[in-house]
């Protein structure tokens, strides 16, 4: 029997907000049916028990389209060291840094992974995610990249939530390669891609591109391999320094560019014209103490869609609530409400190369979210509050 959601004030997210106050909608199956002003319900569904929603708003899901929650470990003691005036050699010395995640990695069994994980997901679903990008990179070897990749397709299989698995085996240089860079792409970051595509493990490839990372014509050789074997591209560009990954990246045809605090008009130009999405990533900024902003008015004025997410990762963004990341991608970088609601539905829907969600249409999964709120700016505007009232996921809300 299809279900009729009354009473609700819908962001359909199809033109704008697409607010519809006196909303109603028909889920059938995992599929919405109707999304529209019950005035409009077709006779069809008039007879259905409706279930009132209150007036409450209804979003489509959310879509967290960047995250790092396959890890162990966690970095609080490096937080705490820096905060008593560690340097960063102290801290590296003490065995912190990002190689202290790939350490704990490479020593953790699937199970452990997958319960870590598993943890994290659960407060990013709490918020209202129906959909979790989860990308690998603390592994760095070929059996722990793919170790971090299965873990990472099993969290769609234990929880109701889509996950999209990024194969980012070229995040980091490990130890073993330290300036030695392109051998790590050749001997590590390459095999990975070729057996992972094989496995069905992943559906896009990533890069860090970065002076610590890997150089554009690294990251150009990746993704050369991973357009040969049908893979979509996206890339971490632009956070600390403009090495012109994004326009590398669009040259690729990348589903999205990711941070950007230091893209330039060039980047911009190029992300427009290929329609590329523009992952901004406030956690990080935040983290950081970055100063540099992410030039939003010109992306905003070229007409590349902006996303938002949590980049949830024990380093940079230790954080789990995609609500916040709207928050602070309002106050810290001047996107508006509609932005931040765009950048968690429709436009991290394509950041992720999906089409069936990010808005309350006809045709689209019925992955939804009804919140204690009236208005859709009461989503951005709150800090760190989970207004959520309820999540449906494939036309079933949580029990
Ligand atoms: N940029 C970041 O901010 C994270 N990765 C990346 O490419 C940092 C990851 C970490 O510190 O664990
Ligand atoms: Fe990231």
């Amino acid at each position: 029997m299809p279900i009729l959601l009354t009473n609700a004030t819908l962001a359909t997210m199809t033109q704008g907000y697409g607010l519809i106050e006196g909303g109603a909608v028909v889920i059938d199956g995992e599929m919405i049916a109707f999304a529209g002003p019950m005035s409009a319900l077709p006779t069809a569904y008039a007879e259905l028990a409706p279930q009132d929603m209150g007036g409450r708003l209804i979003t489509p899901g959310l879509i967290d389209c960047h995250t790092h929650i396959v890890f162990a470990g966690d970095r609080a003691a490096e937080f705490e060291l820096r905060l008593n005036g560690a340097s960063y050699e102290q801290v590296a010395r003490a065995g912190g840094g990002i190689l202290s995640t790939v350490r704990a990695t490479r020593a953790a069994s699937e199970a452990e992974l997958l319960a870590q994980a598993l943890s994290r997901a659960d407060q990013i679903i709490a918020g209202g995610a129906t959909v979790i990008e989860v990308k690998s990179g603390y592994g760095l070897t070929v059996e722990d990249e793919l170790k971090m990749l299965r873990v990472a397709r099993q969290i769609g299989r234990h929880r109701a939530v889509r996950v999209k698995v990024t194969h980012l085996a070229a995040h980091a240089v490990p130890p073993e390669y330290q300036g030695r860079s392109g051998a790590y792409i050749d001997a590590v970051a390459i095999p990975v891609l070729h057996q992972a595509a094989g496995l069905g493990l992943i559906d896009a490839v990533d890069a860090f591109c970065e002076g610590i990372a890997f150089s554009p014509s690294e990251v150009d050789r990746l993704f050369t391999q991973a357009r040969a074997l049908g893979l979509p591209v996206k890339l971490h560009a632009e956070q600390l320094s403009d090495l012109k990954g994004a326009v590398l990246a669009a040259r690729h045809g990348a589903l999205s560019v990711d941070h950007l605090e230091y893209l330039g008009a060039d980047g911009i130009a190029a992300m427009a014209a290929a329609g590329t999405v523009a992952v901004i990533l406030p956690g990080a900024f935040y983290t950081l103490r970055e100063v540099q902003l992410p030039p939003i008015a010109a992306l905003r004025q070229a007409g590349v869609p902006m996303a938002v997410a949590t980049d949830c990762n024990p380093g940079s963004s230790p954080m789990t609530s995609l609500t916040l990341a709207m928050n602070m991608a309002c106050t810290l970088f001047r996107m508006t409400p509609l932005e931040a609601l765009l950048g968690t539905t429709l436009h991290a829907a394509r950041a992720l190369g999906l089409t069936d969600c990010g808005a309350l249409e006809q045709g689209k999964r019925a992955d939804l979210c009804v919140w204690n709120a009236r208005h859709p700016a009461e989503l951005s505007y709150r800090i760190g509050a989970t207004p959520l009232h309820a999540r449906m996921f494939g036309g079933r809300f949580d029990a």
